[in-house]
């Protein structure tokens, strides 16, 4: 039997992890233990930045975007600026399975989840519109920093067959644009997974995650035979070193990776705590820092 692994972006995944490390044990798919992972962050109300809690944009709605890929088939689905669906990971996951339309935005997104049974709720908070309230009252949105509550819940697992699985899930930056879509449903930026070789996802500022393609670079360097640590460093910090050259400035970027063997590794430029569980290791939430890991 192969190893199975688990590994997922922010403390905040650590119980979703612990439920796809159990789903893995028992020979559950890549693609289920991945799903079940984000649907618990996205049923947490607590958590800012994901799903049902999840903080809105300027005109206080929650606009959700999110992704699912098949590492054996690459059949990938994705949503962005998703309104008022409780699981937008799981219309992603639905939409991987369509030959056309596995991409789907706003309204039509919207709609397509409706039509399917998809739970439908209020993204909206108590909690997070008195939040939003109270930004639109202090009057700084012109200069509002763009991490002023955001994450994404990324994942990767592999299963005992040794597929690999990825998924994202997002509100995406707290006051952004009506329509604004940031990295996590975006192939090859949020994310990539390729059972032969391995995957990675995102989080940070999605407007520069998109710049460099990060999770495809990342597996494509564990394609060339890097780890998945070296696959990491080497992507991670020469690209934001190259950016601040060229662009100024550089904003929060944090990548986790696994390869088909379940070794794991992650780059970042800020303080990002992960989740990691493996056959031969515990569930356990790690830190990274800033520079080589
Ligand atoms: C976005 N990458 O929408 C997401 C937000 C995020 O940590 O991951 N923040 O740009």
């Amino acid at each position: 039997m192969n190893n199975w692994a688990v590994i997922s972006t922010w403390s905040m995944s650590y119980d979703g992890l612990v439920k796809a490390a159990e789903l893995l044990k028992k020979d559950k798919s890549a693609g289920d233990a991945v799903e079940n992972l984000l649907r618990k962050v996205e049923s947490y109300p607590l958590y800012k930045s994901v799903g049902y809690g999840g903080l809105p944009n300027e005109d206080g709605v929650v606009q959700m975007d999110a992704a699912f890929m098949d590492g054996d088939t690459l059949a990938q689905g994705s949503v962005a600026a998703i309104e008022n669906v409780k699981h937008a990971v799981s219309v992603a996951r639905r939409l991987s399975l369509n030959k056309t339309n596995s991409f789907l935005v706003g309204e039509g997104a919207t709609k397509y989840a409706m039509q399917n049974g998809f739970e439908m709720t209020n993204m909206l908070t108590e909690r997070a519109k008195t939040i939003w309230q109270n930004k639109v009252k202090q009057q700084l949105q012109s200069d509002l920093h763009p991490y002023d509550g955001h994450d994404t819940v990324g994942a990767i697992t592999l299963d005992r067959n040794g597929s690999l699985a990825a998924a994202t899930s997002t509100s995406g930056l707290f006051m952004k644009k009506n329509g604004r879509i940031g990295d996590s449903p975006l192939s090859g930026s949020g994310f990539y997974a390729d059972s032969h070789i391995g995957a990675a996802t995102a989080t940070g500022l999605g407007e520069d995650i998109m710049k460099g393609c990060l999770s495809y670079e990342i597996v494509r360097k564990m394609a060339e035979g890097k780890s998945p640590q070296e696959a990491c460093d080497a992507t991670v910090y020469p690209f934001c070193n190259d950016l601040k050259k060229r662009y100024g400035q550089v904003g929060e970027i944090s990548l986790i990776a696994l390869n088909k063997k379940g070794e794991w590794g992650v780059a970042t430029n800020v303080e990002f705590p992960f989740c990691i569980a493996a056959k031969k290791q515990g569930p356990q939430i790690l830190m990274a820092n800033p520079g080589l890991h």
